[in-house]
């Protein structure tokens, strides 16, 4: 998979899509990420990406002009052009895994008020928020959505790392997990887990996770 992104901000993705399991993805070319400056899309000798609100207002807008220039340079046929604001839909599991079945992304990063409607209504696929909160600028969300859409691509976890995406397929939260030392400071791991009764293990897990997501997500039950 390719991912094109595109921000003010390109040095703020030097760091966490250069560890652990996206830069192994990367390494073993399953996927093909480049950060673009939106700033190298403009012509003027201030590069200019924002302007004022017509109709007056706070603020700045970004301006249409550099981002269509960087989505014709860089988006094909097979492009899905995504931007990212707290006005998206809210992303989830299921678009991650809807997102990595596509050949190429290509995510635009809001910065200042937000982005000129233009681009919204004519340049834009689909526009993701990662949550009700506002953050400086886009560049935290698409790393979010980047790693949660590169592990979900084939062959980038290993066997025992694919577990954790099971919570979320089947839409409750994880049991408690526990390791050694079988008592730590008197805190004790359920016994239970030490019987060696796999049966009765599968069955409490089960339970647990069950009263877990009750208390504390039901909004998954419905
Ligand atoms: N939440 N999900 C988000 C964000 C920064 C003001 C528009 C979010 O995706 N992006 O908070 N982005 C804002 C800052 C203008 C973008």
């Amino acid at each position: 998979m390719k991912i094109d992104v595109l921000t003010l901000f390109p040095a703020m993705f030097a760091g966490p899509l250069d560890e652990s399991i996206v830069q192994r993805a990367r390494k073993n070319g399953v996927l093909e990420l480049a950060v673009h400056n939106l700033r190298d899309y403009t012509h003027d000798r201030h590069k200019t990406v924002d302007d004022r609100p017509f109709g007056g207002g706070p603020g700045m807008l970004l301006k249409p002009e550099p981002i269509f220039e960087a989505v014709e340079n860089l988006g094909g046929e097979k492009t899905r052009v995504i931007l990212l604001s707290p006005a998206g839909r809210k992303f989830d599991q299921a678009i991650a895994r809807e997102l990595a079945a596509q050949e190429h992304l290509l995510l635009i990063c809001g910065s200042y008020e937000g982005f000129d409607e233009r681009i919204r209504e004519n340049l834009a696929d689909d526009e993701l928020s990662i949550g009700d909160y506002v953050v400086t600028n886009g560049a935290l969300p698409a790393m979010v959505i980047i790693d949660a859409v590169t592990r979900l691509l084939p062959g980038v976890l290993g066997d025992d790392e694919s577990s954790l995406d099971e919570s979320f397929s089947r839409e409750l939260l994880e049991y408690p997990h526990y390791t050694r030392p079988a008592d730590f400071r008197g805190m004790k791991v359920p016994d239970v887990l030490l019987s060696g009764n796999h049966a009765e293990i599968a069955k409490w897990r089960a339970v647990q996770a069950r009263k877990r997501t009750e208390e504390r997500r039901p909004d998954l039950l419905k």
